[in-house]
């Protein structure tokens, strides 16, 4: 290897004055006022602002013949991909003093994916955030961070993560067309719901206003009393303080989201429906819960999410083929939906229904396969706004988008009309079943045991449902093996795996 002759510098310094860009100007999230559905479309194009470093898309080479690249010495051979692949193999040092060698090992050195992993790989007991994961790892204060101007080098690898997360992604969430908007009702009872909704998306636009809890959590009212509390925000465990501080300033293509599990304990609410002072309790419409019979041995089923704009789920279904409501209390949420008889676009299951293959950030799926998406038969949307819930029914695909900071609290539940499919997942799955304690070894034989002293009449009902389902599906295997007769790819499609694939697109 011999890089071009740049001195080593632990912290590299801006060499040339006039080759210093300004510091990213950044933007504090607007807090408690919500977003209106006609502020949806009007984040417009030049919303994205330049690379900090002034690293260009690939394309921009073939119009230069200058590329900083062909000075990294040995490396300008490697394949961008590879280099970055090579650089996760450095600690900080190294990334400090290699990067110190040329302007574009520089520039590949500060990518901040490096930073976050060696970060979450190797946590500083105490740190401040202070706006990138490379600043924090190394407690810089921002204005001290070097930015120094790499402006003829090109590469996707390095540009496409800061460029979906500046895009624009409100606008997806405009213009639904009619045929795919969820339903939006102000509420169901119990008998409606089981008849009619089980397998149904909604948005209940009613119940949560009702809670004590609505209109008094805001990320600045949880702060006064929960700074110091701990919350899982994916990988890390973090207090509130440092979540909301790294929430409101960062700029992560696919920002950390905080699903917390434990809130209830860590917060000492009481839930709804039958606790005195409840803070909270499920909507009434969805009725019992029948995983409710498993009684401690039910894996986790309620948890608190909070992100900023931009944060989210990427596609999955629930685990366990178990429904769920998602309710907003403060911000906003852009949902698209499949039901399982869908092959959603852009999205990958393996045969037996345990992988999911997608674009990794919610910016790159909706800049490549929203549109796709959107013209897909059973294709169902719809903006989820603070006061309204969300049902998912069981065994549905989606992606979930923040539209701006928010605060939700979501629970899985197992209706009486899908009791059905909960034991035909824990029969048939085994390998995809999820969330049970290790010294549960039999799921499925736990919930029929538990169910049936408890609601005897519900077990058989669901037994015999899922009989029937076993059945058809026998029956689809056998058209299958003969071959489709009339040639029509589309007229239902067997696809392996889930329970209730067989249901229809309504
Ligand atoms: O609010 C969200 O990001 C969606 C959460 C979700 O999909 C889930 O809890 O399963
Ligand atoms: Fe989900």
């Amino acid at each position: 290897m011999a890089p071009s002759a740049v001195p080593v510098d632990v912290f590299p310094t801006a060499h040339d004055e006039a080759e210093v860009l300004r510091p990213l100007k950044r933007t504090k999230t607007e807090l408690t006022h919500s977003i209106t559905e006609s502020q949806l479309g009007e984040d417009g194009p030049d919303a994205i602002p330049p690379h900090p470093l002034g690293v260009k898309p690939l394309g921009n080479a073939y119009t230069t013949r200058r590329s900083l690249k062909a000075s990294a010495g040995s490396f300008k051979r490697l394949p961008d991909e590879l280099l970055v692949h090579f650089l996760e193999y450095l600690e900080a040092v190294d990334l400090l003093k290699l990067g110190g060698t040329c302007k574009a090992l520089y520039a590949f050195t500060r990518f901040e994916d490096l930073w976050k992993t060696l970060f979450v790989e190797s946590p500083p007991q105490d740190f401040t955030w202070r706006g990138t994961w490379r600043s924090t790892y190394l407690c810089l204060p921002l204005d001290l961070e070097s930015r120094i101007s790499c402006v003829d080098l090109f590469s996707d690898v390095l540009h496409r993560p800061f460029y979906c997360a500046h895009v624009p992604l409100r606008s997806y969430a405009t213009n639904i067309p009619p045929q795919n908007a969820i339903p939006r009702l102000p509420d169901l009872t119990v008998e409606e719901f089981s008849a009619d909704w089980t397998n149904t998306p909604f948005i209940l636009t009613s119940p949560v206003k009702s809670w004590p809890i609505y209109g008094t959590w805001t990320t600045t009212s949880l702060l006064q009393t929960y700074a110091s509390t701990l919350f899982r925000a994916e990988a890390v465990d973090w207090p509130l303080a440092t979540y909301i501080s790294y929430m409101r300033n960062n700029t992560d293509e696919s920002p950390l989201y905080l699903f917390d599990r434990s809130f209830a304990a860590k917060m000492s609410l009481s839930i709804g429906p039958d606790a005195p002072d409840a803070s909270y309790w499920p909507p009434s419409c969805f009725g019992a819960d029948l995983f409710s019979v498993l009684g401690d041995q039910r894996p986790d089923s309620r948890w608190l999410i909070i992100g900023p704009a931009r944060s989210g789920s990427t596609f999955h279904k629930d685990p366990n083929a178990t429904s769920a409501w998602n309710a907003v209390l403060t911000g906003a949420k852009y949902w698209l939906m499949f039901p399982p008889s869908v092959d959603v676009p852009g999205v990958f299951v393996s045969a037996d229904g345990g992988e999911v293959t997608s674009p990794l950030s919610i910016a790159e799926y909706l800049l490549s396969f929203h549109a796709l998406a959107r013209r897909t038969p059973g294709c169902r949307e719809g903006v989820c706004w603070a006061g309204e819930v969300l049902h998912v029914p069981s065994g549905w695909f989606h992606l979930v988008l923040n539209l701006e900071e928010s605060i939700a609290l979501t629970g899985n539940f197992v209706p009486r009309a899908r009791v059905a499919d909960a034991l035909g997942f824990l029969r048939d799955q085994g390998a995809n079943v999820s969330g049970f304690r290790d010294d549960v070894k039999d799921p499925y034989g736990l919930l029929v045991e538990k169910l049936g002293e408890k609601y005897p009449a519900v077990l058989d009902e669901g037994l015999r449902e899922l009989e029937k389902k076993t059945k058809g599906k026998r029956g689809k295997w056998e058209e299958l093996v003969k071959g489709d007769e009339d040639g029509d790819a589309d007229d239902g499609g067997f696809s392996f795996g889930f329970g209730g694939d067989e249901e229809e697109v309504e």
